[in-house]
């Protein structure tokens, strides 16, 4: 058992932990667990009212991963991984939060827990070699180690929008979704974003709605999900099979018998991610082979059609082929062909990160679904009957914002983290985030951040990300224990080289080409700084692993001038 214990900082009692987690969604759920069992003492601060992290706060109509189940899905246990029923391909929110439920109350987590616990300080006291964290309620707390693990995807973005607080109706994020079910039948309703959010929940609220209306300022790429039943239903004759993966038509139990090589193959490919990519280059195939693999990509569904050709990534011409499919896609399925070119984006394909749908395009031919244009003239105010646009009021009852979030350094920033002589982190990113290996910050002794900016994280299936994440920290405390090493700290200059190599790759990748939140680019200010490391998760593991095993090269143990 863990034991806490209480000291005196000047009048307050102050709880000491040799680690505090900021965050249980996966990622701190995680940490706590390989945790248990090392001796270290830890607690996780929480300012949701349950475990979950996304999947608390995002419960919008349709909400579903797009990654699937079956991978979606922590792989240090194989009795999880046995135990755990999916019963879809893709698992809807309800779902992965009661898995991340499960995992809280299977491993006994809960009692490390503590809800309601908003951390909006953390303060590097030096001469303690300790982290002192305050809350928004309850005394500050005390830790040798401080472990953020608040999330890539954690913090809202509500861009500003006049009037909007003179709304009449009702307004709802898609992030911060309200607990109780929201009837949307008999009522007029506007969306505002056409991400991969508004993607996943416009057809399920057009189902509802009086009528629907989609403010749309760029549109986003989208493949059909083709979504299944895992379970074999005897009744529905569905079989169960296709549970993963282009062209692998397996069932739950085939995957399971061969877990482990699954988890394997994901872990040796670019995005952590089990499929089936094709090696050939689009342009060297004729035209009717290329038809064919988009088009068995397309019918098979979900993100295995961006490995349709090896090429699509790196070459500009390669990229147009699949963004022409796509639009052909859009321009059949949708019937009004105003609306379709509308819908049809003319970026490179996969710059914003692709969407996966179940009946996105079809839910245009609806005639209770408007497509609002607003990409040459912004929305021009909100009203107290609905919104402003293109010189019309559209009246609503309730009104949407799927206008995504301050991703990847917005949370982070949203505390007063303060190092070494109080240089604040806000100050240090004021020209956008720099770590070492997404990892370590300079400056900042004793705090790692997992799946941080300079990680390939948003890039990759997550899960895979924040085990490898959690992984590696874990060790790295083991190792300073057993050396009895109090600190530890990327230096000045692990962290330059690896900015300048986060750069290197991204300057060329058509992940940078367009404006998306991987650089900042969805909030008003933000430095434009592509923020993931796409260099590939293998690389990257590897890097990692190089780095342990030689004693954590590019970290300090102890103060270094910067
Ligand atoms: P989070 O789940 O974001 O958890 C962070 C926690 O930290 C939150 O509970 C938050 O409340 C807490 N926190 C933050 N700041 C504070 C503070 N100051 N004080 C106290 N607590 C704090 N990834 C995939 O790989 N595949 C998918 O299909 C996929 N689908 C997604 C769908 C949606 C709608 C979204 C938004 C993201 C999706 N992601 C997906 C990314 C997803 O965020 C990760 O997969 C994963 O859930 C992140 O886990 P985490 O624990 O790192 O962060
Ligand atoms: O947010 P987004 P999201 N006026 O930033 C629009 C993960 N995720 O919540 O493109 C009008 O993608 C904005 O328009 P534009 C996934 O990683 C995964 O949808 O900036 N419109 C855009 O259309 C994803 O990438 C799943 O021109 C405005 C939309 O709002 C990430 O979360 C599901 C506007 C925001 O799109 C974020 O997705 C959901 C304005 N002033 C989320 N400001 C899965 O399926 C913004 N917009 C797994």
């Amino acid at each position: 058992m863990m034991t806490t214990r209480a000291i005196t900082t000047g009048q307050t009692p102050s709880p000491e932990y040799d680690v505090v987690i900021v965050g249980a969604g996966f990622s701190g759920l995680y940490m706590l667990h390989r945790l248990r069992g090392t001796g270290f003492t830890a607690r996780i601060l929480e300012r949701a009212s349950d475990v979950g992290g996304t999947w608390y706060w995002n419960r919008y109509p349709g909400a579903r991963c797009d990654v699937e189940s079956m991978q979606y899905a922590y792989s240090f246990s194989p009795e999880l991984e046995q135990e755990w029923v999916w019963t879809e391909q893709y698992a809807t929110q309800p779902e992965i939060l009661s898995y991340a439920n499960h995992v809280a109350d299977r491993f006994d987590l809960r009692c490390d827990i503590q809800l309601n616990t908003d951390v909006l300080s953390a303060t590097y006291d030096e001469s303690a070699q300790r982290w002192r964290i305050e809350t928004k309620d309850g005394p500050p707390i005390s830790a040798a180690f401080c472990i953020m693990a608040t999330g890539c995807l954690s913090t809202t973005n509500t861009p500003h929008f006049d009037g909007l607080g003179t709304f009449a109706g009702t307004v709802y994020h898609t992030g911060e979704w309200p607990h109780e079910v929201v009837d949307f039948t008999g009522q007029q309703v506007g969306i505002i974003g056409t991400g991969s959010s508004a993607i996943q929940s416009i057809p399920v609220i057009a189902e509802q709605a009086r009528h629907l209306y989609v403010f749309q300022r760029t549109p986003h790429y989208t493949v059909p999900a083709r979504n299944r039943y895992l379970q074999s239903d005897p009744e529905t004759r569905h079989s169960g099979r296709s549970a993963y993966g282009f062209d692998v038509d397996l069932t739950i139990e085939e995957i399971k018998a061969d877990y482990a090589g699954l988890r394997e193959r994901a872990r040796n490919m670019f995005a952590a991610l089990a499929f089936t990519p094709n090696r050939k280059s689009a342009l060297e195939v004729s035209e009717s082979e290329r038809q064919r693999e988009f088009e068995a990509r397309w019918q098979s569904g979900g993100v295995p059609f961006q490995g349709a050709f090896i090429d699509l990534v790196s070459d500009r011409q390669a990229n147009e082929t699949a963004a022409r499919f796509v639009r052909k896609k859009i321009g059949e399925t949708v019937h009004d062909p105003v609306v379709a070119k509308a819908l049809m984006p003319t970026y490179t394909f996969g710059c914003k990160r692709l969407a996966v749908d179940t009946g996105y395009y079809e839910t245009y031919n609806r005639t209770n679904v408007t497509l609002v244009d607003v990409s040459r003239s912004p929305i021009e105010r909100i009203t107290p009957n609905g919104v402003r646009a293109q010189g019309c009021e559209y009246p609503l009852d309730s009104l949407i914002t799927a206008t995504g979030f301050d991703a990847m350094t917005g949370t982070l920033l949203n505390i007063d983290i303060r190092g070494r002589r109080g240089v604040s982190l806000r100050d240090k990113w004021a020209e956008g985030p720099t770590s070492y290996l997404g990892l370590g910050i300079a400056g900042f002794p004793n705090l790692f951040t997992i799946t941080g900016p300079g990680s390939p994280s948003v890039l990759t299936n997550m899960l895979q990300s924040i085990e490898q994440h959690v992984d590696w920290v874990v060790a790295c405390l083991e190792y300073l224990r057993e050396r009895d090493i109090p600190e530890i700290e990327a230096t000045p200059d692990a962290e330059i080289a690896w900015v300048a190599h986060n750069n290197e790759v991204a300057n060329d990748h058509i992940r940078s080409s367009c404006t998306s939140w991987y650089i900042g680019g969805n909030i008003e200010g933000k430095p434009r700084v592509f923020m993931p490391y796409v260099g590939g998760f293998p690389v990257y593991v590897e890097k990692c692993n190089e780095i342990a095993a030689n004693g954590y090269t590019g970290f300090s143990f102890g103060a270094v001038s910067a």
